[in-house]
């Protein structure tokens, strides 16, 4: 039965290579997603997604789940990571969702709360922030998607092993965190006391003057954690 509840996890790095994550994350479909109004999903939720039309076996299941889950009577939530920002229109008529744009204010139980993946925060990592620029570029993506599955996936898997950290579960020094400044802006200019985001993989929940918040959720590998939002409160559980 469906309960006046929400719940928000992010960065899943879901891999065909590493089971752990999407053994824990169909596990907490069961245990929790089920009995949610909604469920958000923040960004980085595959490790890579080169396009809707790479449907493996492994995604196939990802999918599936999914599309049990919002058929079920839950709503399904998608907003991109840097590494699944090429999930489209096609992924998410499979599933059943619908994909948020970065940032978006939502309300929750009366409460307006601004949700993000969390890598526009990180504006001192000036090398990434040039890579994001140019990777968002719509005829960029759509020259990326031309090409066939297997020269996507050799590009894919190219950038993937540059990465030393690449691991997931492991910390990401290589990640640069949020900085302040950003932080305070979004608080102004959306005019919020919540903020929820991934992406540093950084769990915690931050106090700022006049009451704000942030919530930063971390990433799943042995361990996942996830956010359940209702009338009475904003928290932050760990799942294992
Ligand atoms: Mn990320």
């Amino acid at each position: 039965m469906k309960q006046a509840f929400s719940l928000i996890i992010s960065d899943l790095h879901l891999s065909e290579s590493h089971h752990d994550s999407s053994r824990l994350f169909f596990r907490f479909l069961e245990e929790k997603a089920y009995s949610a109004e909604a469920l958000y999903i923040l960004g980085d939720f595959f490790e890579f997604w080169i396009g809707d039309d790479d449907l493996s076996p492994f995604h196939k299941n990802i999918i599936e789940a999914l599309a049990k889950l919002s058929q079920s009577g839950v709503k399904l939530f998608f907003m991109h990571g840097n590494r699944d920002f090429l999930l489209g229109k096609k992924f998410a008529k499979m599933a059943g969702a619908t994909i948020l744009n970065d940032p978006a204010v939502i309300e929750f139980y009366g409460r307006k709360v601004l949700l993000t993946h969390g890598d526009q925060l990180c504006t001192d990592d000036i090398r990434y922030q040039k890579y994001r620029k140019i990777v968002n570029r719509k005829w960029v993506q759509k020259l990326f998607l031309l090409l066939p599955l297997s020269r996507r996936r050799a590009l894919a898997l190219k950038i993937h092993h540059s990465n030393p950290h690449r691991k997931p579960g492991q910390y990401r020094p290589e990640i640069a965190d949020v900085t302040a400044n950003a932080v305070q802006n979004a608080f102004e200019k959306h005019q919020v006391n919540d903020l929820i985001h991934g992406h540093t993989h950084r769990l915690a929940i931050h106090d700022y003057p006049l009451n704000k918040k942030r919530y930063v959720l971390g990433d799943w590998h042995e361990h996942g954690s996830y956010i359940e939002l209702s009338k009475q409160a904003i928290m932050l559980h760990s799942f294992s």
